[in-house]
């Protein structure tokens, strides 16, 4: 069950975009970008550039034969800006020299003058300015001032929550090939060949046909690379076309630091009104989504935060607002859980708020307000299939390892109490997290996939989709696939390279769906083959083909081996001229949304689990420890365990660090300040839990699923909210005087502040 890349990656032997063969003659690309955020250009001299040893040429907008355009959802995006500019990192030109480092040198001949205007960082004075990327979006049911009224409770708040650098290991880059007649080859490191190809075609004005997009694998991409991969294909694509060159473009780790989009930092206000029990009646929340200085895919990320702003909650009256505001930052981007982490940390603070009110626990207020079947979300979706009960319960079982249930919750915390008490300066929290996440692009339309399975006359088996491979082993799940349906051995079956010009019009690989769809696409085309050949086989046996079977690559009859195995009948097959090869294309059943309403089904089903974090707060020095991890999650059907554990502790720890220790910092002429790794701090091997233990919720199947499997990439991201309140009821245990906004990350220094008492705004 091992990952097919995990050897590879051990060896060093794994080939991401800048380890490929480069042709002699090969040039490279260096972005020369803004250096203010936001103004006028009122000269540029290139000129000592030009003159600089080993240039060849700068690139700009003039240079550009077809649209000067990368914008995917709203076309708002130069690829080179023209005369404005509207971040630091916004490209202008592009260098292309003899080496990389010559381009580097010449990069800082360039000069250009600015008219500088002052830029705007914050999303709330951008609203207030009317910098909007679309109208402000409502999700709503029921009715919140009804909602409101017969509440017995009612609690307002701010909830700000920081943007989170990708951090791939592998940087943004791209390598493009001059083929004959015009045609032109782009190795990309991107989540979305088909986007490349898209992107490639409008920017060199010529159809994608001619344009061959190929992506090995990725040196991870975590969102990164869904929609911000275009930009650099497509200036090394128009180099290379240009200069009928092979162009190699590979961002520095500065460059792509200050350059790319992150994580949205949003900043929210909610009001929650709730009976005495508990129980939550009714949400009003507004999201201000600092977007960026362009579109990229903000409006289907504040989309998801609508979708996900109650969590796994019933609230019967809810009204959600979304705001998508523009600002002098770099287009903020996809990341892991796509705005979900971002809409429901604001309902978790609205809860625990609520909870200091009620003088009652969190965790009791979230267990009791956890969605059941039959009732539905703002969206209109109503809950089938939901395991977020069950896993909320398997994980009490998990924490009381003895029998005793007699609410482990409220014991741990006594126990804590304890602690605390016997302890001055070391005080320790606990909190839960259950998640319940939708499955689908909310985009219906990207809800497809297609796969070819080719056959080899040997037996070997070679399957191509439109999954790219990032580290999430998807390669090695659908190759599991392909093995499962044909039944034959998984060292006969490669997984292909992903290619536009194998299997076209892909989605992303995103949305945590790459396994699910390009899966079920393979499994398709390999039915398809199948058929064939139990026809044939009927056909030669005079026996009829629902008597056939391939079992562990021997052909049966009624149940008995009839002496040929995998090997002989592909032969025969051959012989026969059987086509041995098949393409299939799936599309996810029963799924829509209506966006002029707001309501439909979107999701085709839920991921669900429920996670447990315990900390410890230094209480002098405002550091912290996060001791114990316990998770209690559905995977479904899980098709590979190992690689859906790693999946779920990869997501978990990043989760943590968007949550308690990644902060960006901009200046206030929008200035990235934390745009290395000694100033942006990411978790580390110090900072993983001392504990972590994830269990599988057992016998799932998930009818929606490839094998009944449930997609993994992103929804333990936001276990990681936990972290956040763990650390938080443990400075509560020093100083109940918590600020009324709740921020994050709540680094060091900020639990330094909370933990003294002061307001951090
Ligand atoms: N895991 C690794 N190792 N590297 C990645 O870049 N991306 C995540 C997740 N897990 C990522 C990862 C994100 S954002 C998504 S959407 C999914 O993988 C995409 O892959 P899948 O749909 O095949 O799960
Ligand atoms: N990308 C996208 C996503 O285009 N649509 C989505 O719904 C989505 N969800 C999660 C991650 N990426
Ligand atoms: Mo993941 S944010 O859907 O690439």
């Amino acid at each position: 069950m091992i990952n097919n890349d995990t050897l590879l990656h051990l060896n060093g032997e794994s080939v991401f975009v800048d380890d490929g063969m480069e042709p002699k003659g090969t040039l490279y690309g260096t972005i020369i970008y803004s250096s203010i955020a936001s103004g006028k250009i009122v000269s540029i001299d290139f000129t000592d550039v030009l003159n600089s040893q080993g240039v060849v040429k700068v690139i700009t907008w003039e240079d550009i034969p077809g649209e000067n355009q990368i914008g995917s959802i709203i076309k708002d995006e130069p690829l080179f800006a023209k005369d404005e500019v509207h971040y630091i990192g916004q490209p202008i030109a592009l260098i292309v020299s003899k080496t990389k480092f010559s381009g580097v040198i010449a990069r800082k001949k360039a000069k250009i003058e600015y008219n500088e205007e002052k830029p705007v960082i914050d999303a709330r004075e951008a609203y207030l300015k009317n910098q909007l990327i679309v109208p402000p979006r409502i999700f709503s049911l029921g009715d919140v001032n009804i909602g409101f009224e017969s509440s017995d409770i009612v609690v307002e708040g701010t909830v700000n929550s920081g943007g989170q650098e990708h951090l791939y290991i592998e940087t943004q880059g791209a390598f493009a090939f001059p083929l004959e007649n015009g045609n032109i080859k782009v190795v990309s490191s991107t989540q979305g060949p088909t986007s490349v190809q898209r992107g490639i075609s409008v920017v060199l004005g010529i159809p994608m046909n001619k344009i061959e997009v190929e992506t090995v694998r990725l040196g991870g991409g975590f969102g990164g690379k869904e929609d911000q991969a275009t930009p650099y294909a497509a200036m090394s694509a128009l180099a290379s076309y240009l200069l009928q060159k092979p162009v190699k473009l590979i961002l520095s780790r500065a460059d792509d630091m200050k350059i790319t989009g992150k994580r949205h930092p949003y900043s929210s206000d909610y009001k929650i009104g709730l009976t005495s029990e508990g129980k939550i009646i009714a949400y009003e929340v507004t999201f201000y989504q600092n977007s960026g200085a362009a579109a990229d895919l903000s409006t289907a990320i504040l989309e998801r935060t609508l979708f996900h702003c109650t969590n796994c909650y019933f609230i019967p009256n809810v009204k959600a607002t979304g705001i998508a505001a523009r600002t002098n930052l770099p287009p903020n981007t996809a990341f892991r859980g796509f705005g979900g982490p971002q809409g429901m940390f604001v309902i978790e603070t609205a809860i625990w708020k609520a909870a200091e009110k009620l003088k009652k626990n969190p965790y009791d207020i979230q267990r009791l307000n956890i969605i059941q079947n039959g009732e539905q979300f703002s969206y209109g979706q109503v809950m089938k299939n939901s395991t977020a009960c069950k896993c909320w319960s398997k994980l009490m079982d998990v924490l009381s390892n003895d029998d005793s249930k007699s609410n482990i919750l409220n014991k741990l915390s006594g126990e804590i109490k304890e602690y605390n008490k016997a302890n001055i300066m070391q005080k320790k929290g606990f909190a839960l997290m259950p998640i319940c996440f939708g499955i689908s692009f909310t985009n219906t339309m990207l809800n497809q996939a297609a796969a070819l399975v080719n056959v080899y006359t040997d037996g070997s088996v070679n399957v191509s989709t439109g999954a790219i491979e990032m580290g999430q082993g998807v390669n090695m799940k659908i190759r599991q696939i392909v093995a499962k349906t044909l039944s034959i051995g998984l060292n006969r079956i490669k997984s292909e390279t992903t290619t536009t010009k194998t299997v076209i019009n892909t989605s992303p690989t995103a949305a945590s769906v790459g396994a699910d769809i390009n899966g079920k696409a393979a499994e398709l085309a390999c039915k398809n083959i199948l058929l064939r050949l139990k026809e044939f086989i009927a056909k030669e046996y005079k026996v009829s083909s629902d008597e056939i079977e391939i079992q562990n690559e021997e052909v049966l009859i009624n149940g008995s081996a009839i002496g040929l195995n995998w090997f002989q009948l592909v032969q025969k097959a051959y012989v026969k001229r059987i086509n041995l090869a098949s393409q299939a294309h799936y599309a996810t059943p029963d799924i829509f949304f209506d966006s002029s309403v707001n309501k439909g089904n979107p999701f085709a089903y839920y991921s669900f689990g429920t996670a447990f974090i315990e900390a410890t707060v230094d209480c002098l020095r405002g550091l912290y420890r996060i001791n114990r991890v316990k998770i209690v999650h559905d995977f479904g059907k899980s098709i590979n365990p190992v690689i859906d554990k790693g999946q779920a502790e990869g997501a978990l720890m990043q989760g943590i660090g968007w949550m308690t220790m990644e902060e960006l910092v901009y200046n206030e002429n929008g200035k990235l300040l934390t745009d290395a790794l000694s100033t942006y701090k990411v978790p580390d091997i110090h900072s993983i839990p001392l504990e972590t233990e994830i269990v599988f919720l057992e016998d799932s199947p998930n009818i929606n699923g490839v094998l009944q499997s449930k997609a993994i990439g992103e929804p333990p991201f936001m276990y990681g909210i936990a972290a956040y309140f763990a650390i938080l009821n443990a400075i509560k245990e020093f100083n109940n005087n918590i600020p009324k906004i709740i921020e994050a990350p709540i680094t060091p220094e900020r639990t330094l502040l909370y933990l003294y008492g002061e307001q951090t705004v």
